[in-house]
């Protein structure tokens, strides 16, 4: 298929035919990207996961381009917060970037922050459906539960499995788990919750081939079908055009016509 065709006929398709592109490369790594807002522990989590401090952490707002980082058959992927300041173009490259690029993402939420907010709301129903329609993986990940209270938490959990009610939700603390394998602190390692995020994280990983071959079928099938129908609708303008044109034409060749005669009338009667 011709990607330049879809930009030209369906300009509001033009994030399909990108990932259409990304889906093409066959020898891509499965891809692993964070989506939240800044501050909520993404850069930390990421470092958690690869087990390196790759990834620049700071209460500032640090990630402003995606930075990825290759390892053991995955590439991490660190993007800018939801918040970033979209009206810069480096910031909506990068968002838009991780957001084609991404086999995987770690919806993050730190639960220091209590519940969901709207723009927060906003982004898991975008999720929620690009999953409908690509089987992309998305889970919901809520950071640094060590800094509030386990009453606290569990009320938090409840409210975010309401707003957020068709993902799978994750508790995890970044901190801990460093502190146990720092210490070998076994306990600490499973309240930390990180292990099941890496369980659930590898478990998506070895999806990502098969889901890619879906999602290039149904990008495909739904771009065609598009395609067909704005072809079709441009077909019809052709044929009404070019009818109109015929009608005008018609009238054209009347007038002359009767101009003609008139004139041979004319000529006669001198
Ligand atoms: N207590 C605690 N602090 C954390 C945790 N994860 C991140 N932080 C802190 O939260 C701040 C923001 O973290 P960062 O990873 O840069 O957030 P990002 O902007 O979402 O990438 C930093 O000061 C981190 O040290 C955690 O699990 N527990
Ligand atoms: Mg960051």
């Amino acid at each position: 298929m011709d990607l330049t065709v879809i930009s030209e006929l369906l300009p509001e398709r033009a994030a399909d035919a990108a990932r259409l592109e990304q889906l093409a490369d066959a020898g891509k790594l499965p891809v692993v990207t964070v989506l939240g807002k800044f501050n909520h522990g993404k850069s930390t989590l990421l470092n958690a996961l690869i087990g390196q401090g790759v990834f620049a952490v700071s209460d500032a707002r640090q990630t402003t381009e995606l930075d990825a980082f290759d390892q053991a058959g995955v590439r991490w992927l660190d993007a800018p917060g939801l918040d970033a300041d979209v009206q810069t173009e480096d910031d909506r490259r990068a968002l838009r970037g991780s957001w084609e690029e991404a086999d995987i993402r770690l919806f993050v939420h730190s639960a220091r922050e209590g519940e969901l907010d709207g723009s927060e709301k906003a982004l898991l129903a975008e999720l929620a459906a690009d999953a409908g329609h690509t089987r992309r993986k998305a889970l919901v990940v809520i950071t640094q539960i060590e800094e509030v209270g386990e009453d606290t938490l569990a009320d938090i959990l409840r409210v975010i499995r309401e707003q957020a009610a068709s993902l799978e939700i994750l508790p995890v603390s970044a901190v801990r788990y460093r502190r146990g394998c720092e210490g070998g602190k076994q306990l600490l390692i499973e309240k930390s919750g990180m292990l099941a995020l890496k369980d659930r994280i590898a478990a998506a990983v070895r999806q990502v081939f098969a889901a890619r071959a879906d999602e290039l079928q149904m990008t495909g099938i739904l771009l065609r079908s598009r395609l067909a129908s704005a072809g079709a609708d441009r077909y019809g303008r052709l044929k009404m055009l070019s009818a109109e044109r015929n009608r005008l034409m018609a009238l054209f060749k009347g007038e002359l016509a009767q101009i003609q005669a008139d004139i041979h009338e004319k000529i006669r009667e001198v």
